[in-house]
């Protein structure tokens, strides 16, 4: 799938339908007809879908900033060196195949492009499924103090319907995730995701893993991802990993997770 379906997914080409899953969004592969030629086409770090400071409070801009520019772009430009190293000319290089971890490249190419193509295709996955809060605080609260969320919740999408079928409420699945991603040990990330089927699972998966990989144990299509890597909230949060996943519920795109769900 092209890059034009990443950009109609951000919503840049307009009057276009969205595109219909994850990793048909997250596949930024340019010009294949060009890569036999020139080497492998380049993956590029996607816009943020919103300006570095507009997810305040709950994500200061100093660790967006940081978080998008080094942390971000660093998986991108050692994935595109890990790419360039792939001999076997029968490889696609796109995130689905490398997804696949294909078995002629060596174990230590294998690893990088496990580590920088999860970190950036997790990424990108993380800023499109965060949208700025609708009602900032007007003066400073402490994060124990954050509000719920639940004002973002809309319990007549077929998401919301299935999360509550499935966990009872969306306080239950609140809870859930909530654990899955305090679990996690060391850095990681916690997932909300369905099978073929449309069965939601949480779970979590190890430093940069997805659990789109053929290398992963907890498998699905993702519909929410959550960092918690301490880059993405010790400068705010040091260690109150708590604090920030109780800050998450505040920036969830619920309409774009339902979208993922309903595709
Ligand atoms: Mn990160």
């Amino acid at each position: 799938m092209e890059r034009r379906v990443f950009l109609e997914y951000l919503g840049i080409i307009g009057g276009l339908s969205l595109s219909s899953n994850y990793l048909m969004a997250l596949d930024l592969n340019q010009d294949k007809s060009t890569h036999l030629k020139d080497g492998p086409p380049p993956f590029l770090l996607p816009p943020l879908p919103y300006g570095i400071n507009q997810l305040e409070p709950y994500f200061d801009a100093v660790t967006l900033e940081i978080h998008y520019t080094k942390h971000h772009a660093a998986y991108v430009s050692n994935l595109n060196a890990a790419i360039k190293q792939i001999q076997d000319n029968s490889i696609k290089l796109d995130m689905a195949s490398l997804m696949m971890m294909p078995d002629s490249i060596s174990k230590d190419l294998q690893n990088k492009i496990r580590n920088n193509l999860g970190g950036h295709a997790n990424h990108s996955f993380f800023w499109l499924s965060l949208s700025p809060p609708k009602n900032k605080p007007t003066t400073p609260i402490d994060p124990a103090q954050y509000p719920t969320g639940e004002d973002r919740w809309n319990v007549n999408n077929r998401l919301e319907k299935a999360i509550i079928a499935q966990y009872k409420s969306m306080e239950g699945f609140k809870t859930v995730f909530n654990e899955a991603a305090k679990s996690v040990f060391g850095s990681g990330w916690a997932w909300l995701v369905k099978d073929a089927k449309g069965k939601l699972s949480v779970g979590t998966t190890p430093n940069q893993d997805n659990p789109l990989m053929s290398t992963t144990v907890f498998k699905g299509i993702p519909i929410l991802g959550l960092d918690v890597w301490e880059h993405a909230y010790y400068l705010k949060y040091q260690n109150q990993r708590a604090n920030y996943i109780n800050a998450y519920w505040n920036l969830i795109n619920w309409e774009q997770a339902n979208k993922l769900f309903e595709s």
